[in-house]
């Protein structure tokens, strides 16, 4: 790979060389074995987390896969990160790395929208595909099963607001996962790995000064962005939405167009100055659309499926971005679009509905369950845009 790896859990860039390792604390060939303990570095990342005792860590040449313990004489695999000290994916720095920054303002729907996208890419969408998305580590599945899955599908809950990561400029604990995708090559089927890495905001993180350092490596070390903008949120679509739709308060909420601004500046003050338009791909992703599929021809892209192929259908998709786009005009959305054909080289809208219809009076997903419209979409995008995943069409 061309760029330094960057640790899919704390966004910091890592020379190859510098990654260290950490002791399995198994019995070793030579009958040592070492013992588990408090690493400070955890603590200090996670906070909490007090049974996580784990092996010491080591230095060795971290270009190797593994590496022999100093204390125990043990071979150990465990690579881990040098800042943060979490343990690495397995193949880290071998494998396609991918980190996808998602952005949107408070209450435009990010939670709601990460549970159903990585829902739907371990079914649906899986089974499209042929692909498999699996946990990169025990913590991230099992926060993805308990935090997430099982409150939106079990407990038919809607979301808490997400704690901001503010407290801790450095307590971020994205869900790491890994794309797998079997493809045909010189060699027969084989399956090609992308690690992804999400990180939900909580929405003022993008508008406090503290947290400006922490979305600006976020941001800035991202192969993708997601930005959810809510159209709910935008004072010339709120008299549109469908009759009875709650509207979230916009009290002391970034509209759209300011959250996109102040993503945009970020992006443009990291490159130094230089005035060409931002490289990293951006998909613009309105939620929530079911709120005004009452205004929409039958026809409308947006309330249809996307074509189940197995590729990333180039036609569709534009079709839907011009949907948007036209939407836009009647949301008084039309500064967002040149402030968006200004700023990015690469940006291409989506609409989606991530429950098929509002939630229920008492915050519960409605008796009718939770129907996805086009939540891949975007993220299928961004994985044909890095070739992780084959195109159709052109355009
Ligand atoms: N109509 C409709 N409403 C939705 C949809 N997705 C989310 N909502 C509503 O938006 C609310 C907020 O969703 P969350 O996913 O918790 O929003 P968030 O962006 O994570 O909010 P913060 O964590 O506070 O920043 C939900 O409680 C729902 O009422 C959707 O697909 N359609
Ligand atoms: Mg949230
Ligand atoms: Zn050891
Ligand atoms: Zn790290």
């Amino acid at each position: 790979m061309a760029r330094r790896p960057i640790c899919p859990y704390c966004y910091e860039t890592l020379a190859p060389r510098e990654i260290r390792f950490r002791c399995n604390g198994r019995l070793s060939r030579t009958g040592k074995k070492c013992d588990r303990r408090r690493d400070p570095v955890l603590d200090e990342r996670f906070g909490r987390r007090p049974s996580h005792d784990a092996g010491p860590v080591f230095t060795a040449d971290g270009r190797k896969p593994t590496a022999v313990c100093p204390e125990c004489d043990g071979e150990s695999t465990y690579r881990i990160c040098p800042v943060c000290h979490v343990e690495l994916p397995v193949q880290f720095g071998m494998v396609e790395n991918r980190l996808i920054a998602m952005v949107g303002a408070r209450s435009s729907g990010k939670t709601i929208y990460m549970t159903v996208l990585l829902h739907e890419m371990r079914h649906q969408v899986g089974e499209a595909f042929g692909a498999s998305l699996m946990g990169s580590d025990d913590a991230t599945m099992r926060r993805y099963s308990s935090e997430y899955e099982d409150r939106l599908y079990r407990d038919r809950q809607m979301f808490p607001p997400t704690q901001t990561a503010t407290t801790n400029a450095n307590r971020v604990e994205p869900l790491v996962f890994r794309f797998g995708l079997r493809r045909r090559g010189l060699f027969g089927e084989r399956p090609q790995h992308t690690v992804l890495s999400f990180f939900d905001t909580a929405g003022e993180d993008f508008s406090s000064r503290e947290s400006v350092e922490l979305n600006t490596r976020y941001l800035t070390n991202a192969d993708g962005i997601i930005l959810l903008l809510d159209p709910l949120q935008l004072p010339g679509a709120r008299d549109l939405a469908a009759p009875g739709t709650p509207l979230p308060g916009m009290d002391g909420i970034d509209p759209p167009i300011s959250l996109l601004s102040r993503v945009s500046s970020m992006l443009l003050a990291a490159r130094g100055g230089k005035s060409a338009r931002v490289g990293t791909p951006l998909a613009v992703v309105f939620s929530k659309t079911d709120a005004f599929w009452h205004l929409l021809e039958n026809g409308s892209p947006l309330r249809s499926h996307a074509p189940a192929r197995g590729r990333f259908e180039v036609g569709d998709s534009l079709s839907v971005h011009e949907e948007v786009r036209r939407l836009l005009k009647d949301w008084d959305g039309v500064p967002i679009d040149q402030s968006l054909e200004n700023t990015f080289a690469r940006y291409r809208y989506f609409g989606v509905s991530s429950l098929g219809r509002s939630a229920t009076a008492d915050s519960r997903v409605a008796d009718t369950g939770i129907q996805p419209y086009r939540v891949a979409d975007p993220l299928l995008w961004l994985l044909s845009e890095f070739g992780s995943v084959p195109k159709a069409g052109r355009g």
